[in-house]
C-alpha cells in the first residue's frame, strides 16, 4: 500500500489492471479486502468469492462532505455500435447518503444512477453503450449526498461484453449468470452452470445456443 500511495502523490492517479482514478475527484475509490471493511455499513463479503477474503472497490464517504466525489475510470474501449457494461454494486439499506453514477467518457453524459438500496446485498445491473464514432470509457462516480458515517458504495465484478445488453431477464448462461441468483429459501439444492455433458446421464449435451 505504501507503493500505491507514492504513485498517488506523484501521478495523482493509479492503475488497477487498466482502471484509473480521476484527479478531478475529491477522494478515491479504494481496493478493499472485505474482512477489513467497516462492517454493518459495507459488504462483509465481496461478490466474486462470496467470502470475506475477496476484494471490491469501495467509495467510502464517511469523512467527506456533500458533493464530494470519487471517480474510477475503466480502461479505454474501442468505438462500438453496441457493448454492454455489467457490474455488481452494494449499498447498505440505511446508506442513502451516497449516490452511484455511471458516465460515458465524461461527467456530462450520464448512463445510469442509483441513490440508495433497500437491500443489504449485492445487486446486478447492466448498461448498453453506444459510441460509434469515438473510443470510450465508463466512469464510476461515488457522490456524497450528505456528510454521514453510513455514506459508502461498493462495486465488484465489472465486465464489458460485445453487443448491446440483453433484455432484463434474458440469459444464455454462456459467460455468467447475468445477475440471476439461487434462492436462499431452498438452500438444500442449487442450480449450477454446466459445460455440455457434466457426467454420464445428467445434464443436456449442448448449450441452448449451440
Ligand atoms: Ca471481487
Amino acid at each position: 500500500m505504501r507503493y500505491i500511495k507514492k504513485l498517488v502523490l506523484v501521478h495523482q492517479k493509479i492503475f488497477f489492471l487498466g482502471y484509473e482514478y480521476s484527479s478531478t475527484g475529491q477522494f478515491n475509490w479504494t481496493r478493499t479486502l472485505a474482512s477489513t471493511a467497516q462492517q454493518t455499513v459495507n459488504p462483509n463479503v465481496d461478490h466474486t468469492t462470496q467470502t470475506d477474503q475477496g476484494f471490491y472497490m469501495l467509495a467510502e464517504g464517511k469523512t467527506r462532505n456533500a458533493n464530494e466525489r470519487a471517480l474510477l475510470l475503466t480502461p479505454i474501449q474501442a468505438r462500438t455500435s453496441g457493448s454492454c457494461l455489467h457490474f455488481w454494486y452494494f449499498q447498505h439499506s440505511l446508506s442513502q447518503q451516497m449516490k452511484l453514477n455511471v458516465y460515458l467518457s465524461s461527467q456530462t453524459s450520464i448512463l445510469w444512477s442509483h441513490d440508495g438500496s433497500l437491500d443489504d446485498r449485492w445487486l446486478y445491473t447492466q448498461i448498453s453503450v453506444n459510441s460509434p464514432s469515438q473510443s470510450w470509457h465508463a466512469i464510476f462516480e461515488g457522490e456524497v449526498l450528505a456528510q454521514n458515517p453510513d455514506a459508502s458504495v461498493a462495486i465488484d465484478d465489472v465486465s464489458i461484453t460485445r453487443g448491446l445488453c440483453p433484455k432484463p431477464g434474458d440469459c444464455t448462461f454462456e459467460i455468467d449468470l447475468c445477475g440471476w441468483r439461487n434462492s436462499d429459501n431452498d438452500a438444500e439444492m442449487d442450480w449450477l452452470v454446466g459445460q455440455g455433458v457434466h457426467s454420464f446421464g445428467t445434464g443436456p449435451s449442448f448449450g441452448m445456443n449451440e
